[in-house]
């Protein structure tokens, strides 16, 4: 009984993140002055995840009157996240998606004038008119990039976190879904999700699993 009501509990925690989409975005990938992708759609409530790889890149929020220079009102700003050799920094930069307005960014890096350069994204861009395109191009007649005092709007994920963010995203869909086995880490798992009040869960464990499974077993 107490089972039950645990993993009712935890089924429930879960399934109300189960609307909400992390939408991964590197930041110079492969050296490129670029983020990929550089054009995303997204609703309200996702979340952008930004990865950073060498060798110092930022990301920060715009307005597309004014490349290369913060949003005057709200944004983001992840700060600089120097990255030595290859691989990517320790931190993600999480924002959550709280209109579908475009939203511009850019990274504020002026070694090598990144913005300048084309260094820029957008979410939720139009298709014709105010386009990223459009923004890059006037990019380009920019001197200097710029960013605010401080890191806001979002948060740094160390790479754990994320980790155990997408075993509770693995955990969700196994439950909407019914059943799933096998997903290459070791472990099996089949739920059976038939309302809040009725939730029964099997779980087969092989390998070792993080926050969600943690909670079922508990
Ligand atoms: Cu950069």
């Amino acid at each position: 009984m107490r089972a039950t009501t645990l993993s009712t509990a935890a089924a429930i925690a879960l399934a109300s993140q189960a609307s909400a989409t992390t939408i991964r975005i590197d930041v110079g990938q492969n050296g490129a002055l670029a983020f990929t992708p550089d054009s995303v759609k997204a609703a309200v409530g996702d979340i952008l995840d930004f990865h950073f790889h060498a060798v110092n890149h930022s990301v920060v929020m715009g307005d597309f009157a004014t490349p290369c220079a913060p949003a005057k009102t709200g944004g983001f700003f992840s700060g600089f996240m120097p990255v030595s050799g290859s691989g990517e920094a320790d931190d993600s930069f999480q924002v959550t998606v709280n209109s579908t307005d475009p939203i511009f960014f850019y990274c504020s890096q002026n070694k090598f004038e990144h913005c300048k350069s084309g260094m820029s994204g957008v979410v939720n861009g139009p298709s014709s008119g105010n386009t990223l395109a459009a923004y890059q191009s006037a990019a380009k007649n920019v001197q200097n990039a710029s960013n605010p005092p401080s890191v806001f709007g979002g948060k740094l994920v160390t790479a754990s976190s994320a980790t155990t963010t997408s075993a509770a995203a693995a955990a969700t869909t196994s439950c909407t879904t019914s059943t799933k086995s096998g997903n290459g880490s070791g472990y099996k798992r089949s739920d059976t999700c038939s309302g809040a009040g009725s939730v029964q869960v099997s779980v087969g464990i092989v390998a070792a699993f993080t926050f969600g499974m943690a909670i079922l077993l508990s």
